[in-house]
């Protein structure tokens, strides 16, 4: 039996390092890795069983395959790597390089996928995305009120009188964290959960409040205006670390504290015992997920939250501070992505389909995706389906999937245990390596052999030479000069900052005054409805769709991938007054599409909005996003997924 250490790769904080046990030339068990100090020798059970749901699934695709009159058929990498590369000219040729849009999903984040966009800046500049549809929208309030956005350690939440779980379901969505948060909470602090549903974190927590969708930040307004009122504010934080402190007073006195509390539907006395615990923890602290991000006005919520921290002196503390999440290629150099060649021409990936299809001189006419599926995880995606349907696609991808639909060439790709890599996380600072456990299954190939290849049939060939560990040298540069060595990063999991590091402890922010800046004012008449502050009285209810427990993104086990109805939560009163019963099918419409639901009733949802699961196939009329609105966020580029308005009605009626 040989051991191989190796990390998992799939969209989620935890990136895990792995010990693969291997037998007879078969990777037969996967364990957590203790030398992880956050993912500390345990692995969730989607993991867990990777192996048999995954890796070794039949369904997996293992050869080159292309798709003659509807029909996927096998054919040999020369032949599908000559297609690629006659396509890629081709199309340069006769449209330039902006032609070819190249769009990188979430399902992979691994720094050898810097050589893909090495890749297409070497074809002359291509059109890519710009924007995201995970976080981003609340990224641009942090980065404005501190200068840069630095989270704070996993561990350092150890540290903690009360902490504020945010928008964020750590219980399903990363154990890890949840479990230092149980920790946390058996050491004496308190936890808080501030969600419009209860869910499996609320239910283990002390307290949960549960505000109206999109309304974060008048029930942070509320909150600090109770501080101030109490005079339990830090004078000396705000007075020396801090500007704009009076105009954002100004701006606070505009709200009475019984407007901010219907707007966000949370009573005073909930806000006011909430408000005294997190003045008088010393410290408090903000974990905040990706929840509150999903709105058109997400930034809001994180100035607000920002605003809290700074108001109680909670920032540059251990124990304090609002952590969101962590920059996965923070510690590489990522400078052999190589410059922008000047041409390449940027769509905003939340509303992708819109994009190609408004698009024009050139327009896109080859689709390149990597480690994505935009057809199920993008907003409106029957646009987005539209959109790909009349262009040649070419995806790298484990799974037929949504997005294959409409692809036109599949390339089989390598996972985590066939392939030598580096990864970071967006829930720590640790880099952990990547090994070859075993050679690749069947035809697959790594990503990075794939670009190589392509590159040798275009001319490119000498600019993406060399093997993996060249790249991955000069990539992790940065470690290396803190005095990692490259054996020591190939050999296990490495902290890039440790706990006892604690963002703005000097006080010095990266803004231009040097201070933490307040927000200073935001006009709320346009803040509801579809993006445009009119509200369709038709559509009356939010559609929230979260991360599932049972899978990751849209790769289901195969035990998970059926027909039926896509299940969706309502509370009983929506049920009454829209007269649907418990566990009946009914149809679920919002602007931009229809879906027949089954409908559970539930107390765990608030009567405003109905809830589903995000990843559902569309082929099994599961995928939620053909109802989400491609509307772009105020701030940062961001999919607003849950401003999305739907109404649900009887099939009968
Ligand atoms: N309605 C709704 N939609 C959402 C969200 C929501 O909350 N609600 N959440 C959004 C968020 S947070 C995100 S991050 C996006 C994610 O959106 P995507 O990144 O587009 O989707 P995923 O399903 O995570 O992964 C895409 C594909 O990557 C493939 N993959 C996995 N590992 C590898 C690999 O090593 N190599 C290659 N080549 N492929 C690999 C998987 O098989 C999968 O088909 O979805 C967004 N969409
Ligand atoms: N098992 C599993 N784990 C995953 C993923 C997965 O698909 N499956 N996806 C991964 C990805 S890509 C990401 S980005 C992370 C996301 O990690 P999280 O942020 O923890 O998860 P989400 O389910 O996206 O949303 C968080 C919570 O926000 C709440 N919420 C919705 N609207 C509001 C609001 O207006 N205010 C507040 N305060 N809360 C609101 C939702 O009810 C939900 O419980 O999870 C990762 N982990
Ligand atoms: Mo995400």
């Amino acid at each position: 039996m040989k051991t191989v250490v190796t990390a998992c790769t799939r969209d989620c904080p935890g990136a895990c390092s792995i010990i693969a046990q291997e037998k007879d030339g078969r990777v037969v068990k996967l364990h957590g890795n203790p030398d992880h100090k956050i993912t500390d020798g345990f692995l969730c059970k989607n993991t867990t069983k990777y192996l048999e749901n995954f890796f070794y699934s039949p369904q997996r695709v293992l050869h080159p395959l292309i798709k003659r009159n509807g029909e996927w058929e096998q054919i040999s990498w020369d032949e599908a790597l000559d297609i690629t590369a006659s396509k890629i000219k081709k199309v340069i040729k006769n449209h330039g390089s902006q032609a070819i849009l190249y769009y990188q999903g979430f399902g992979a984040r691994t720094a050898l996928q810097s050589m893909n966009k090495r890749f297409f800046n070497l074809l002359g500049g291509v059109t890519t995305t710009t924007g995201t549809v995970c976080g981003g929208i609340g990224h641009v309030a942090l980065e404005q009120d501190y200068g840069v956005k630095i989270p704070h350690n996993p561990l350092d939440q150890l540290n903690s009188d009360l902490i504020i779980i945010w928008g964020r379901n750590p219980a399903v969505t990363d154990i890890h964290l949840w479990k230092i948060l149980k920790k946390a909470r058996r050491k004496g602090t308190k936890l808080v959960v501030i969600d419009p549903v209860k869910t499996r974190t609320a239910k283990q927590a002390d307290s949960h409040l549960k505000p109206a969708p999109g309304t974060d930040h008048y029930l942070a307004m509320a909150l600090i205006k109770i501080i101030l009122k109490k005079g339990l504010e830090d004078k000396e934080f705000i007075e020396n670390y801090t500007k704009n402190f009076t105009s954002y007073k100004g701006l606070l006195d505009k709200y009475s504290l019984e407007f901010l509390s219907k707007k966000c539907d949370v009573s005073v006395n909930e806000l006011k015992e909430l408000a005294l615990s997190y003045a008088l923890g010393k410290p408090s602290s903000i974990v905040a997920g990706w929840g509150a991000h999903r709105y058109r006005h997400g930034h809001l919520a994180f100035h607000m939250m920002n605003a809290l921290a700074a108001i109680c002196g909670n920032i540059g503390v251990s124990g304090g501070g609002v952590t969101q999440g962590f920059e996965e290629y923070e510690f590489f150099d990522q400078s052999v992505e190589l410059d922008d060649p000047g041409k390449a021409r940027k769509l905003p990936m939340p509303k992708i389909g819109r994009a190609i299809l408004e698009t024009c001189d050139p327009p896109v006419e080859l689709i390149f995706v990597a480690s994505g599926n935009p057809v199920n995880l993008n907003p409106n995606s029957l646009i987005v389906k539209k959109a790909f349907e009349g262009k040649f696609v070419v995806m790298i991808d484990h799974f037929l999937n949504d997005t294959s639909d409409v692809a036109d060439l599949f390339l089989p790709a390598t996972t985590f245990l066939e392939e030598e890599n580096l990864i970071g996380s967006f829930g720590h600072s640790w880099i952990s390596p990547i090994n070859p456990v075993i050679p690749p299954q069947g035809e697959a190939k790594s990503e990075f052999e794939i670009f190589q290849l392509l590159s040798l049939r275009l001319g490119l060939g000498d600019e993406m030479a060399g093997t993996p560990t060249k790249w991955l040298k000069k990539m992790a540069s940065p470690i290396l000069d803190k005095g990692v060595t490259f054996e020591e990063l190939q050999n296990g999991p490495v902290e890039m900052v440790p706990a006892h590091e604690i963002p703005y402890a000097d006080k010095c922010f990266k803004t231009e005054s040097g201070l933490f800046e307040f927000i200073t004012d935001f006009k709320d008449d346009k803040l509801e409805g579809n993006g445009d502050g009119v509200i369709d009285e038709n559509f009356p209810l939010h559609l929230l769709s979260t991360s599932p427990d049972k899978w990751v993104g849209s790769v289901l086990p195969e035990s998970e991938i059926k027909n039926g109805y896509l299940e969706v939560q309502a509370h009983p009163l929506t049920l009454k007054a829209t007269g649907v019963a418990d566990g009946e099918v009914a149809l679920l419409e919002s602007l931009f599409g229809k879906l027949e639901v089954r409908v559970r009733g539930s107390e765990d949802v608030r009567c405003d909005f109905v809830l589903a699961y995000k990843g559902g196939l569309m082929r099994h009329n599961k995928n939620i996003n053909v109802l989400t609105g491609d509307i772009l966020s105020e701030k940062g580029e961001g999919a607003p997924y849950y401003d999305t308005r739907v109404r649900l009605r009887n099939l009968n009626s």
